[in-house]
Order: structure tokens, then sequence, then C-alpha cells
């Protein structure tokens, strides 16, 4: 591609930046790259009728709640945000409840006893109304910019749900090698049950069309979520639709990038958690 090109396509993207209402000429991109390689590069139009609802579970998160919330703001798309609190211990419900006053965009909900992340996302997920719904921890783990990448597929017809990977190619940064290994290993147990080609179950990034997460019926409270959500969605189908017959969720995978945290920097789940994982896997196999 000649230099001048080049400088062209930076320009216009340049021009999409958040706030700025100069329209994306998306045409002249496409001239310019065809489009295999803008959809490969993640340029591709947003219908502008589209909402994102964003739940995040909220426990004792008041040291990184306001960097998160800025950073999903900050994310060139429609979006309805969704905190739910879990009883914090810590001062972030106070937080919130004076967030309700000064910051109208957001929708803020409490549970009156902690339940668990799982319990925290049901209550968000009542809620949403946007086209797609994805799950936001609200650490700082993961990286909201990557939104655009992880809806795609979605907006391009071709997945009902899609789940970051943290093990396939984006920058993670190197942690506990035994959390990695139990975590592959319980994406295995699972793919094994669910017939899926998963590389991360356990990934906070979980986008759905909102059809199908309102579709199942969870009822894990705690991080047995993520089992059990896969297993769900593995065995969903999709209702018929004009015409369309029936037919079985359409699950992608996209890289995530990820900056985990040690023990000293807030992290919580433990052995305990991987114990309730594998249990989960098993239950949801066979029942409801
Ligand atoms: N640990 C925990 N998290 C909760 C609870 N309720 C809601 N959450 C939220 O669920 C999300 C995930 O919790 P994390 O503790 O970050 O779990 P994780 O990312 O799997 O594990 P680490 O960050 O490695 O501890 C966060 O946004 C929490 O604030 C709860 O009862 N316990
Ligand atoms: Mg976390």
């Amino acid at each position: 591609m000649a230099e001048t090109e080049t400088e062209n396509l930076e320009h216009n993207v340049t021009f999409t930046e958040a706030g700025n209402e100069a329209p994306l000429d998306y045409d002249a991109i496409v001239r310019l790259l065809g489009e295999a390689t803008c959809r490969k590069l993640g340029i591709y139009p947003i219908p502008p009728d589209l909402v994102l609802s964003v739940v995040i579970p909220v426990y004792n998160e008041r040291r990184t709640l306001h960097e998160i919330v800025r950073q999903v703001r900050a994310v060139p798309i429609n979006k309805q945000i969704i905190l739910v609190d879990d009883c914090s211990k810590d001062g972030t419900t106070d937080m919130l409840k004076e967030w309700e006053t000064t910051q109208p965009d957001l929708t803020i909900r409490y549970h009156e006893k902690n339940q668990g992340k799982g319990a925290a996302l049901r209550t968000g997920f009542q809620h949403a109304t946007g086209q797609i719904v994805i799950v936001q921890d609200a650490d700082l783990e993961y990286d909201p910019s990557e939104y655009l990448r992880l809806i795609q597929p979605i907006i391009e017809g071709k997945a009902d749900v899609v789940y970051g990977s943290r093990f396939i190619g984006e920058t993670h940064r190197v942690l506990y090698y035994w959390h990695s290994l139990a975590n592959k290993f319980l994406t295995l147990l699972s793919n094994a049950f669910t017939n899926l080609n998963l590389t991360d179950m356990e990934v906070c990034y979980k986008v759905f069309r909102r059809e199908v997460i309102q579709g199942v019926k969870l009822k894990s409270n705690r991080f047995g979520f993520e089992p059990e959500v896969t297993a769900k969605i593995a065995r969903f189908k999709m209702p018929a639709i004009e015409g369309r017959p029936a037919r079985r969720c359409r699950v992608f995978e996209m890289p995530v990038s990820y900056n985990g945290r040690d023990y000293k920097e807030g992290k919580k789940i433990g052995w305990k958690d991987g114990v309730q994982a594998l249990y989960c896997i098993v239950r949801y196999a066979f029942a409801d």
C-alpha cells in the first residue's frame, strides 16, 4: 500500500474517536483495504440503533470502580451500563448511592445480602434492554476498549454468543502457573460435557444476544455462573423466526488481553471456587 494511502487511512480512523461527530467513511476504507482485511482489523459498521448492555457485578471494588466505569463509558458505542452492588462492605454502596443522583446514565441495583457474582449477574441481566449483553468485572483485569472486537461476530450475524479467550494470542500478565493449569483443566472438562471447543471457559468477557442470556435459567450464585452458563448456552436452541428453523446457539471466541491481579492486589478467587466449578460442570451437564 502506498504511504499516502496509509496516512489517509489513519486520518479516517482518527475521525471516529469517541465524542467526534465526523461520520466514518467506511466505504472508502473498504475500497482501500478490501472487506476481508477490514473484517480482520475490526473495521466494520455499527448499526446506529445498537445498544450494548454492560453488566458489572460489584463487590468491594471502591478502588477500581471509578476507573472501570470511565473506561466503559469511553467505548464509542451506545451503552446501557448496569451496576449491581452485591452488598459491599468497603464503602462502595455509599459511593453508588451518591452516583445515583449525579450520574443518571447508570442503572444501579443493590443486593441486601451478599450472594456472589452469579447472583449479581442474574439481577443485571434482568434489567438489560440492549440487543447485546456483555459481562464486565469491576476490577481492571480486562480492557473495555476490546468490546468493539468482541461484538463483531454478533453484529456480522455469525454468532449468538462470543467468549473472550486469554489463551489465544493477546498480551497477558504472566501470573500463577497452577491457576492457569486449573483453568485449562476446568475448560477441558467443561468442553468434554458440552462438546464445545472453548479455550477459556472461566473468562470474564462473555457476550450474548440478549434473547440468549434472558432465555437461559441461571441458578448459581457464586462463580459457578461460568460453567453453568456455558453448559446452558451449549444446549440453548435459538427459536425459529421468519422461516428460519430453530437452531443451536453459535458460539465464537475472540482473543482478549488480561492484566491479572495477584492476591496482594485484591485477587479473591481461591481453590474452593475451583472445586465448586468442578461440581457445577458435572451438575449442569445433567441437570437444569
Ligand atoms: N469475589 C466476589 N466477587 C463478587 C461478588 N459479588 C460480585 N462480585 C464481582 O464479581 C466480579 C468478579 O470477581 P473477582 O473477585 O474479580 O473474580 P475473578 O476475576 O474471577 O478472580 P480474581 O480477580 O482473580 O479474584 C467482580 O466484579 C466482583 O466485584 C462476591 O460475592 N464475591
Ligand atoms: Mg477479577
